[in-house]
């Protein structure tokens, strides 16, 4: 029996990437819980982290290749698997071109450096620009809106939470999510530090959130209209002289064409669209004007709606014209290990100009927006996609819309590789094995960018890889290799394996992995080489950013100047103006006394023991038996509707049906459904023995609902028709839901999460 053995690693689920230690005997791991001794996390780590071990032991966890036949997926060994995708891919490639080709990469593909590094590679060696990604259903806004202010689509200051006095965060809820663009382990302490300190934290939300529970001023806003709120404060701003001009003209383009942009908006005629009083929002833009060293940052509740661009143009915009950016307190620009900005920009990294086949969508950080997904396999054409890899993702169920699933169907080879047979793999001709976190080696590099406190960790494979488990970087090179394309200048992807195997003829098992790649790249490029960091497992603290580090020095635009005004974002302005008077008629509409449907904002909700659509299946998390959505407790009395009750939302034809909870933390005129629910067809055993419905169902999909600016899917703010279905008490009666199955609250939980391992308490911060 092997000696126990404690390891440092660190958690890869969400942005926070929490210090976590193994125990671990030999190949087996024991235990997991955070580690107190972690520089930066300090002991802080939520459920999903600390219960890995659940996704890692999972039985029902993808462990051999799987093929499909009549009897359903079947294992294959990888020789086999490798050969006949290769084979089917080759004679679509020689028939069809590089454009029939297409992958999707999901949301932990971005936290996986070299599944991201090879998956591009394999697309470029392809030649092939059907490139989609997780982002354009998450935040292509700020991408496309970096790359058009600052030259670079990775280029996002980031708030300095660790001195700022005035945090006004927009459409995230920290508490829960952790954030998304700022990496800042225990959101919710570092927000109470500001308090604490003397500074204030303003949430602007259509609900008052878990984290406005615990910290700060909650600021209740009218669903899609932070463009509004944001475009008023300029407004508020530029008209009392609170901005500097001087200072704006120096570091950009467009000072005059921003302050034109804003004018019309005052608060009084944002009021009736926002419901956010003129003297409150006057009030807010000169605290934020006056504190010395605030931050605006927008997240996902802003990213998802109808005017993503717009609102973060406006908050870059304003962090600028208040002297916010590149300052102590403010906003900084990180440099991570090594300059990843300079070598993004040199490399061509995330510059990408390709187009979806249909209308014409521009790529953003290098993919296509996931929402054109569906047309690009059904419109017929020569080149439409008849293949797609996805690698960590599950389209099928996070894009808005539904209409993937059919439109997967039409695909003459879809290659899921995952860690489970999820509802994307429903619709796969293969299913490949991925490794887990713990099972790879890893550097945070997609994070790196977004760090408040500058650190590196690099974590070495906890325990080896379980059965036939790999690594994506090598499935993508062994299958560029099936394809039969030969290895270009440059395709990382290609060459190592065609390295590895002439290797393995001389002496001394030598073999390069990427690792090695890595260790190259810090020892030319980098602020700290590659073997301190494996001496120094629990990470090391880089140089501080330092203020005055960016403007001026380190923007990537042709002329160096930050363009203030882009073209694209002043010219959405007709199509903001063009909506006011929708959001002006909700208002008016208020309360139109009793009746049976209402027409309410569709606002999502992130649960602390989920993460998109694939921690629900962890069994030592426990569940609710359902998704259930909130309302408040007056729009409810408008259509009869009571705590529990079964209510229909309905959308585009569409319908899921869903218990309901009364709330007063849900603003006037809005629905809240958690997404990532309703996994009736898949093999996640746990997860579909759960009721809930899929939100994406009743969420408008496809190019139509494409934020136009960025190709982000508008997601947020939607009108769907709520009208109650049945009461608490009434037995389940599914028909006319087009939603999996809606389970009572109260309803058994699954078997497997009957025989789960006994669940342990979340790790808390110290
Ligand atoms: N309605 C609605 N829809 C949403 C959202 C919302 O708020 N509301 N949120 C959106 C957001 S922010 C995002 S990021 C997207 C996510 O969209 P996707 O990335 O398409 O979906 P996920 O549910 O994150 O699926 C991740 C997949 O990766 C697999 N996986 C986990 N770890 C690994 C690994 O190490 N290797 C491999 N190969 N696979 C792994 C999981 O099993 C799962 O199948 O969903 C979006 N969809
Ligand atoms: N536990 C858990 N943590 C997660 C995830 C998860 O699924 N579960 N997902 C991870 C991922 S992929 C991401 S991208 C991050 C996202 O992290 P965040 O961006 O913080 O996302 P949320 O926690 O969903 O918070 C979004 C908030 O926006 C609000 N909102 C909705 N519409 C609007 C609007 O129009 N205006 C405003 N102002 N607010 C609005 C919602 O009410 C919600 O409170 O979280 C990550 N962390
Ligand atoms: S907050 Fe939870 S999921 Fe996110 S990195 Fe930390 S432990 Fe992992
Ligand atoms: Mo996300």
């Amino acid at each position: 029996m092997a000696q126990p053995e404690i390891k440092q690693t660190f958690c890869r689920i969400c942005e926070a990437l929490c210090g976590l230690e193994a125990t671990v005997e030999g190949d087996t791991l024991v235990s997991l819980r955070p580690d107190r001794e972690h520089p930066l996390s300090k002991g802080f780590a939520c459920v999903k982290g600390v219960q890995y071990a659940g996704i890692h032991e999972d039985p029902d966890r993808l462990n051999h290749p799987m093929k499909r036949t009549p009897r359903g997926f079947e294992r294959i060994s990888w020789e086999t698997a490798l050969s006949e995708i290769g084979e089917r891919l080759r004679e679509q490639l020689r028939r069809h071109g590089p454009r029939s080709m297409g992958m999707y990469l999901g949301n932990p593909t971005f936290f996986n450096y070299k599944a991201l590094l090879f998956a591009q590679d394999f697309m470029r060696a392809v030649g092939s620009p059907n490139l989609f990604a997780s982002h354009s259903i998450d935040c292509n806004n700020k991408l496309k809106v970096a790359e058009l202010m600052y030259g670079l689509a990775m280029a996002h200051p980031v708030p300095d939470l660790v001195h700022t006095r005035f945090f006004l965060c927009l459409g995230s809820n920290p508490t829960v999510s952790q954030m998304s663009f700022v990496h800042a382990p225990n959101a919710l302490g570092q927000l109470k530090e500001i308090v604490k300190r003397g500074g204030r934290v303003i949430l602007v939300d259509p609900r008052r959130t878990e984290t406005a529970d615990q910290v700060g001023e909650h600021l209740f806003i009218r669903p899609g209209t932070d463009a509004y709120l944001l475009l008023a404060m300029g407004q508020v701003l530029f008209a009392e002289g609170r901005c500097d001009v001087e200072r704006l003209k120096a570091i950009g383009n467009g000072a005059e064409e921003l302050r034109a942009a804003v004018r019309a908006w005052t608060p009084e005629r944002v009021e009736p669209i926002t419901g956010i009083p003129a003297g409150e929002l006057r009030a807010l833009a000169r605290d934020y004007a006056e504190a010395n060293g605030a931050a605006i940052h927008i997240s996902t509740g802003v990213n998802m709606g109808p005017f993503g661009s717009i609102a973060y143009w406006m908050a870059q915009a304003l962090n600028l014209a208040t002297g916010n950016v590149d300052r102590r307190g403010g906003l900084l620009m990180p440099k991570g290990p090594f300059d990843l900005l300079s070598l993004g920009s040199r490399s061509g990294f995330g510059k990408s100009r390709a187009r979806t086949r249909v209308g014409g969508h521009e790529a953003v950080y290098d993919a296509l927006p996931s929402g054109a997904l569906a047309e690009e396999i059904t419109q017929p054409g020569e080149d439409r996609l008849r293949s797609l890899i996805v690698c960590a993702g599950n389209p099928a169920h996070s894009i808005p819309g539904g209409r993937l699933r059919e439109a997967l169907k039409q695909l003459d080879t879809l290659v899921c590789i995952d860690i489970y047979r999820n509802a994307t793999a429903e619709h796969a001709h293969y299913l490949l094995p991925a490794t887990d976190m713990l099972e790879r080696s890893d550097i945070p590099l997609g994070m790196i960018l977004s760090q408040v406190t500058p650190y590196a960790q690099f974590s070495e494979r906890v325990v080896a890889p379980k059965h036939e488990r790999r690594e994506e970087w090598e499935i993508f090179s062994e299958l560029l290799l099936a394809c039969g394309i030969r290895p270009k200048q440059g395709n990382l992807c290609s060459a190592l394996p065609q390295v590895n195997r002439f290797l393995k003829y001389l002496p001394g098992k030598l073999r390069v992995e990427p690792d090695h790649l890595l260790e190259l790249a810090l020892r030319v490029l980098g602020d700290v080489s590659l073997s301190r960091l494996r001496a120094q497992p629990r990470g090391a603290f880089l140089p501080p950013t330092q203020p005055g580090s960016f403007l001026g020095k380190r923007v990537f635009t042709p002329d160096g100047r930050v363009d203030l005004a882009p073209r694209a974002l002043v010219q959405d302005l007709t199509r903001l103006a063009g909506e006011e008077a929708r959001f002006r008629r909700h208002a008016a509409q208020g309360d139109s006394g009793p009746r049976d449907v209402l027409e309410l904002f569709l606002v999502g909700r992130r649960e602390r023991r989920s993460h998109n659509s694939w921690m629900l299946n962890n069994s030592r998390l426990r569940q609710p038996p359902t998704n259930v959505c909130l309302l408040s407790p007056e729009d409810a009395a408008q259509a009869g509707i009571r705590d529990r009750d079964l209510v229909a939302i309905r959308s585009e034809g569409r319908e899921i049906v869903l218990p309901v909870e009364l709330s007063d933390a849900v603003g006037r005129g809005v629905i809240v459904v958690p997404h990532g629910w309703g996994h009736a067809q898949s093999g996640m055993s746990v997860a579909s023995h759960l009721g809930g419905a899929n939100v994406n169902d009743v969420i408008p999909g496809g190019t139509a609902n494409l934020e136009p600016v960025s190709g982000q899917a508008i997601m947020t703010g939607h009108v769907v028709q709520v009208r109650r279905a049945r009461p608490a008490t009434a037995p389940a009666n599914d028909s006319g839901s087009r939603g999996p199955p809606a389970a009572l609250p109260g309803a058994g939980p699954s078997p497997r999460v009957n025989r789960s391992a006994p669940v342990e308490p979340e790790g808390h911060p110290r």
